[in-house]
């Protein structure tokens, strides 16, 4: 047995902002109490690891180990675990679900106040790391999960437990970050009724997340905004009924083109690319007294909004954000997993590219291009 020795296995490390990964042999030291050793199966990547991939400065730390997508084993569990044990197989998530804090146990929110989110190169409770390199060298993680390696180390407050044993690793991973956090942006943020109208601004994964979230949700009309013409026939599958190309409307904002198109403006709007001028559009686009914009895209941490007060005041507008779409990691997920296999949800049209633990930096070069939605990487 390897519980609690040091377990040597390769891991693709960022040595140095943009430049390739590279699998070295690394050690993964055994988990400390309230943490499991997880061997990972499959990981895939977000959008979010080449952010703080390409990131040169704070919060952004070199070496690490970026991934946070991912389907793993326990491999061994440290002192006070009790949710969890070796075989078990688990869902990773950088959000944590303590199910203890006002947080975690209201409807309302998902922030645990006990292990609040931060992009750490730590673990969550200790801030020390669990990684080596052969030279004896920290190695640091990146949102308390780091699944580029055949084994992390991940907090119980992070890990949420699949009991199904047929759901494919390959899907389930999905439900780690970007689909889980778009459909549940829908589902759970906005509550997007049955009836209602949706515009998504930006459709890469996130954004065709929160479509597909819309479509079961029953929304009647979901407008999809993008510069990229062909994400209107990716978008149609999640349930896109109109679309709109932001390079093509001229002189017209894109906020009246679909105040037009809908009587007035989107019940829910959801931003989907990262930049605060977008965040506007999208608020411009929701209708005066009841509409709802959510933020989901990432922007540079100094970028900042300009709402006149009397816009917010005449408007009876919502204006919010949400990580990890609103979901309680440890309850939501296994809905979501089932609705997978009862053939309601669809993750299956997310999965458009698969390598080998050895080609993931395929994986980044099919992102940056837009070639890829999903690209799963098999350990
Ligand atoms: C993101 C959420 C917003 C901050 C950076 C990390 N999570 C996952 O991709
Ligand atoms: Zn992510």
């Amino acid at each position: 047995t390897t519980a609690g020795k040091p377990i040597r296995c390769r891991a693709a490390i960022a040595r140095a902002a943009g430049e390739p990964l590279v699998i070295e042999e690394i050690t993964v030291d055994p988990p400390q109490p309230h943490e499991a050793r997880i061997r990972i199966i499959c990981t895939s990547l977000c959008h979010s690891d080449i952010v703080f991939w390409k990131m040169k400065d704070l919060p952004s730390v070199f070496p690490k180990i970026l991934g946070h997508e991912a389907v793993g084993v326990v491999e061994s569990v440290g002192e006070n675990v009790t949710q969890v044990s070796e075989g078990d197989t688990v869902i990773p998530v950088f959000l944590a679900d303590c199910e203890e804090c006002v947080d975690c146990k209201s409807k309302k929110s998902n922030l645990c106040s006990k292990h609040p989110f931060k992009v750490s190169p730590w673990m969550q409770r200790y801030e020390t790391s669990r990684f080596k390199d052969l030279k004896g060298e920290t190695v640091h993680h990146f949102l308390f999960i780091s699944s580029f390696s055949e084994y992390t180390v991940v907090d119980i407050a992070n890990l949420v437990k699949v009991d199904d044993p047929a759901v494919p690793p390959n899907r389930a991973c999905l439900l780690s970050c970007g689909v889980s956090t778009g459909v549940g942006a829908a589902w759970k943020k906005a509550e997007v009724e049955a009836g209602s109208t949706v515009a998504i601004f930006g459709l890469g994964s996130i954004g065709l997340a929160v479509a597909e979230g819309a479509r079961l949700c029953g929304a009647a009309r979901i407008i999809g905004v993008d510069v990229n013409l062909e994400k209107f026939e990716v978008g149609k599958k999640f349930g896109v009924t109109d679309f709109i190309n932001s390079k093509n409307c001229g002189d017209k904002p894109v906020s009246q083109v679909i105040i037009e198109m809908t009587n007035g403006g989107a019940d829910y709007c959801f931003e989907c690319v990262g930049f605060a001028s977008v965040v506007h559009e999208a608020y411009a686009s929701c209708r005066k007294g009841w509409g709802k914009t959510i933020v989901l895209g990432v922007d540079q941490p100094t970028s900042q909004l300009n709402l006149r007060s009397t816009e917010v005041l005449n408007s009876g507008k919502i204006l919010t954000g949400t990580l990890f779409g609103g979901l309680n990691a440890k309850s939501d997920i296994p809905i979501l997993l089932k609705r997978y296999m009862d053939k309601e949800l669809q993750l299956d049209e997310f999965v458009t590219h698969e390598v080998r633990f050895e080609d993931i930096n395929k994986a980044f070069d099919l992102l940056i291009e837009g070639k890829s939605l999903r690209c799963v990487i098999w350990m």
